[in-house]
């Protein structure tokens, strides 16, 4: 039996269950770069170049082991653009008994596989993916009838089923979660490790090539690119986390700093997402740490959750609740997408400081994107479609299972809190405590009112008067309700006003 294996870009782990049962002396291995992908959104330069060059190294690694590969580069002059049109040809060429898929990452990719069963003379078989621990069936049994989703009880049930930072049925340390520890501010002085970096090789300069003549419109620098595009490379920077921030990943996980993307974070969501590095074998490796002494338990809690815990997670809920999910908009909000979310031109320095990183580097790290980027679009009222596309396109990790519940759920509380138990809206004070971006900036964050004042701190008070009918039955925010209650007529407009006259400044003029 002679199978076609279509292996798309986000897919290069030699394991995934497409490939299983290749037969080395029959079938055909089928990888496309495809310009529908490149720009169904119009992705950051760098995320096209990470994976066009992965996708071209694991081809060659494929080839190295005698498998038969048929790989189709974007500047080939039939190639017809998309995955179904490329799988059509591909069959034309290879008269297969049957096609292999794995499932993909984004529900639009999906739809057009069921499409291929349909469209095509032979058998299309669509396989689950096994890179996840948690299957689709297990997370639907556990979300069962349960009105919210908590992570929290979901994380509990991985640390169970891994045996991850288990002494029996017991989680080590006596805890599940050591996040009280993990909120310290940067001290003054504190050493931030050196990044990996990679040196691109001919391949990745030929890519390199090929995205500034294609994609030259896109948003972000192209270079300088360090992104590992093998599984080698992308395992030396598993090593160089674990020896250099992992022990430091708890302390500082909130904090941000001008200059500093990456401070202790991990920088391995691009591998991670593209299948060069597998969730368990990275957070095996980071127990490991823990159990042979070189990093403390807080730490490696803190980031073995953020992969068995929340990255599971945000996967079992996108195809819980999918497509409906996308749908939603709970808070009604529909401003357009500023400007200053392209361009980084706005006098409020930490969203500068954010957009600049994520132009340079296609890379935020989680408290920028969350409390800086996203807390400003919950704020700011900004459609939740405009937001999401954003996110898609601007970071190297970005695939709709991931980004969506990130973008939909957690910062813009569009689902209406299936996914956080309340908004996670913040005045200018925890930015202030969190970075040194306020000690630049033209605003105080501890000034209320008045063009002077931070905006954050008008905006937080009016999106709670503007939520008002929506939000005030909700007891996690009983608190702030009943600060507002106490607030006078006066200082209510004034806040109203200061936010409208800041509002009014936006503009929206870009698209992507
Ligand atoms: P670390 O902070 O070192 O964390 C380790 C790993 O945990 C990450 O590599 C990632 O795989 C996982 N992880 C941590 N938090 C999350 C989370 N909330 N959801 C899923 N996985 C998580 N992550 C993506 O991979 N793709 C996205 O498109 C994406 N969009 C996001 C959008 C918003 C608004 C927010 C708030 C978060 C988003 N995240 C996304 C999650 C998180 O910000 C990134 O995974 C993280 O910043 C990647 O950097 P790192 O490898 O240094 O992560
Ligand atoms: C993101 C992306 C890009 C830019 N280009 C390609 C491509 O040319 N070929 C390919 O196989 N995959 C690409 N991808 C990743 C896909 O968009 C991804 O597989 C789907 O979004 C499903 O997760
Ligand atoms: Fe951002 Fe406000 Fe601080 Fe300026 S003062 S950096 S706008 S939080």
């Amino acid at each position: 039996m002679k199978t076609l294996r279509l292996l798309l870009g986000d897919q290069l782990t030699r394991a995934i269950s497409s490939l299983t049962d290749l037969d080395a002396d029959a079938d055909v291995v089928l990888m496309v770069e495809v310009a529908e992908e490149a720009t169904y959104v119009r992705h950051h330069k760098q995320k096209i170049a990470f994976l066009f060059s992965a996708m071209r190294h694991f081809a060659r690694e494929l080839v190295q082991e005698g498998i038969a590969v048929d790989y189709v580069r974007l500047d080939d002059p039939e190639n017809a653009g998309s995955f179904s049109g490329e799988l059509a040809r591909a069959v034309a060429r290879h008269a297969p008994d049957r096609v292999v898929v794995t499932e993909p990452g984004e529900w639009r990719v999906l739809e057009a596989m069921r499409d291929w069963r349909e469209e095509l003379a032979v058998p299309v078989e669509i396989r689950e993916d096994n890179r996840f621990l948690a299957t689709k069936a297990e997370f639907a049994a556990w979300a069962g009838e349960k009105k919210q989703l908590r992570m929290e009880f979901f994380y509990r049930e991985m640390r169970r089923k891994t045996g991850l930072l288990m002494e029996g049925r017991d989680p080590a340390g006596g805890q599940w979660n050591f996040d009280a520890e993990n909120r310290k501010a940067l001290p003054k002085g504190l050493r931030v490790p050196p990044r990996r970096r990679f040196e691109p090789d001919a391949i990745t300069r030929e890519v390199l090539d090929l995205v500034a003549r294609r994609f030259g419109d896109h948003f972000g620098d192209l270079e300088p690119f360090g992104w590992a595009v093998t599984r080698a490379d992308a395992l030396d920077a598993l090593r160089s986390f674990l020896g250099e921030a992992l022990p430091t990943f708890g302390d500082y996980q909130d904090a941000m700093k001008t200059g500093e993307p990456f401070l202790f974070h991990a920088v391995l969501s691009p591998y991670l997402n593209a299948g060069l590095l597998t969730a368990e074998e990275v957070c095996r490796a980071a127990e490991r740490e823990w159990r042979e002494g070189r990093a403390p338990l807080n730490a490696v809690e803190g980031f073995v959750r953020q992969i068995i815990g929340w990255r599971e997670y945000v996967r079992g809920l996108y195809w819980l609740k999918m497509p409906g999910y996308a749908q939603t908009n709970a808070l009604a909000a529909g401003r357009p997408l500023p400007d200053l979310y392209w361009t980084g031109e706005t006098q409020m320095n930490c969203l500068a400081q954010c957009v600049g990183d994520t132009r340079r580097h296609a890379y935020a790290h989680h408290i920028q994107r969350l409390m800086v980027l996203g807390n400003f679009a919950l704020l700011a009222g900004l459609a939740p479609a405009e937001v999401e596309e954003w996110y898609l396109v601007v970071y190297a990790d970005a695939y709709e299972w991931v980004e969506l519940p990130n973008v939909h759920g957690m910062i813009l509380y569009a689902d209406g809190g299936i996914m956080a138990s309340k908004p996670y809206a913040a005045s200018g004070a925890y930015i202030d405590r969190m970075s040194d971006y306020c000690r630049a900036c033209i605003y105080d964050p501890k000034v209320k009112d008045g063009a002077g004042a931070c905006p954050f701190n008008y905006l937080y008070w009016n999106f709670l008067i503007e939520n008002e009918a929506r939000l005030a039955g909700n007891p996690r925010v009983a608190m702030p309700y009943r600060t507002l209650a106490k607030m006078s007529a006066e200082r209510r407009a004034a806040i109203r006003a200061d936010a409208a006259r800041f509002l009014g400044t936006l503009t929206s003029t870009y698209g992507t």
